[in-house]
């Protein structure tokens, strides 16, 4: 068993553009808010402030730096041509939407980055990533090259990290990370079950796809993943999502359905025979030691509407070093009353989960994203810890600096007619630039 191995969140550090363009169809609270005024200052601010309490509360905090924007890449693939100044206008006045998506600063939601196995699961040892290709939406699907130059940057040794590109970027391999991905284990630094949720198959036309919104992740994809990483069949689960909830806005597993340690907590809808597949998992669990400790809510606690509106499974389900773990919802889980009744009960009856964190993440929530969506969940021994990168690993005085930088250069006040504006554009490379060297990663900026 690996020595020392905690689970290290990296957080998305929320980008100046943040900005509301209705991209994701499907995702029910994006296309509510589409073209409304976003506030990217205070979106980072949220962001850092759970970051920087988690990491006080003694859970190891790491972050994910934004990627450059605008994607003039993007725009060039696109057609447009001319100088900076020139792509910006010639592409806000012909193709908006193109420009949105290249302003998009959807990276924030790491938990779509990339699929991570631990060493500990993977069949040479060493800690895997397979970025996600986020095929199904343009403005994500131009995320993944860059990813893959952040997480090379930071796992860079190769004796303790192996990290695979992107699967084919075509429908078949639909892949949206970890978003669709739950490790269960009796400790961090022992083997697992790695649970694949997908919402569809490419090649097997009895499995049901959803009617009204699009299944973004394939079974093809989640297998890929499986192989890449060296997993053993007998330490890998695959389910499918519901397609009803599918189309209800459960855009991701995660927004109905988060693991820890040896728990599940799960909406009773969330899957496709779910009473065969619970106990396929406890089974693949029990075969390693691990006894399933299913959270599963029924629909008369909490409706999967309520689930959806309020979030309280894009939850971070943290263990503790008393051996309980604590509950990371957003403010809306608050807000809402059968939530809010369930929790409480959860939480007083203290069985598995005996703490509620909550944060308040508006901004990133009116695009989707609730606090699992803004964070990669990494196990890692001592020793790859210490062979990471440590700029991104949040400490006290790192969370001075960003938010004094966020200060320096946030605008609180981002509409989408403000990114048909160049000026714009220079802003976000200026803070960009300094941004590469509070993290001492000069390979931020994108030639
Ligand atoms: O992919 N929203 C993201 C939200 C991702 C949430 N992640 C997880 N559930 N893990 C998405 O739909 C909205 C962007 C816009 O509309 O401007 C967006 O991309």
């Amino acid at each position: 068993m690996a020595k020392n191995t905690r689970e290290y969140n990296f957080d998305g550090l929320v980008g100046p553009t943040h900005n509301y363009a209705g991209l994701s169809f499907g995702n029910v609270a994006s296309s509510n808010n589409i073209q409304s005024v976003s506030n990217p200052k205070q979106a980072a601010l949220q962001g850092l402030k759970k970051m920087r309490a988690l990491a006080q509360s003694g859970f190891a905090q790491a972050l994910l730096p934004p990627q450059s924007r605008p994607d003039f890449a993007l725009l060039h693939r696109c057609g447009f041509r001319g100088s900076d100044a020139e792509l910006i206008t010639c592409a806000a006045r012909e193709a908006p939407v193109l420009l949105a998506c290249a302003y998009s600063a959807s990276p924030m939601w790491t938990a779509n980055a990339a699929t991570v196995s631990p060493s500990s699961d993977t069949g040479d040892g060493r800690c895997h990533f397979t970025v996600a290709n986020l095929n199904n939406k343009l403005h994500r699907a131009v995320e993944h090259l860059h990813t893959e130059h952040i997480l090379r940057t930071i796992f860079h040794d190769e004796k303790h990290f192996s990290i695979h590109g992107a699967l084919p970027d075509t429908p078949a391999f639909g892949d949206e990370g970890a978003a669709n991905h739950t490790r269960l284990c009796a400790s961090y630094g022992s083997a697992g079950i790695e649970l694949f949720v997908y919402g569809r198959s490419e090649f097997d036309s009895t499995v049901l796809a959803p009617a009204r919104f699009p299944a973004r992740h394939t079974l093809e994809a989640s297998q890929a993943v499986a192989r890449l990483h060296g997993l053993s069949g007998g330490r890998t689960v695959f389910f499918q999502q519901n397609p009803a909830i599918i189309d209800q806005g459960v855009f991701h597993n995660d927004v109905i359905a988060v693991g820890n340690g040896n728990a599940l907590f799960y909406h009773q809808q969330a899957f496709v025979a779910e009473a065969a597949g619970m106990a396929r998992l406890s089974s693949a669990m029990q075969q390693q030691g691990i006894s399933l400790q299913a959270i599963r809510v029924d629909s008369a606690q909490v409706s999967v509407d309520d689930a959806i509106s309020s979030y309280m499974f894009n939850s971070q389900l943290l263990s503790k070093p008393d051996g309980k773990m604590a509950l990371v919802v957003p403010q809306e889980c608050r807000e809402n009353t059968a939530v809010a009744t369930y929790l409480a009960g959860l939480i007083a009856a203290g069985d598995i989960i005996d703490e509620l964190l909550c944060f308040e993440l508006d901004q990133s929530m009116r695009n989707g994203g609730g606090p699992a969506c803004l964070r990669l969940r990494v196990v890692l021994s001592g020793a790859e810890a210490a062979a990471m990168h440590q700029g991104v690993i949040v400490t006290e005085s790192l969370y001075i600096a960003l938010a004094a930088w966020i200060e320096r250069h946030y605008r609180d006040r981002l509409s989408p007619q403000d990114l048909a504006d160049p000026a714009f554009a220079i802003e976000v490379q200026t803070a960009m630039q300094e941004l590469s060297r509070i993290l001492a990663m000069p390979e931020l900026i994108k030639k």
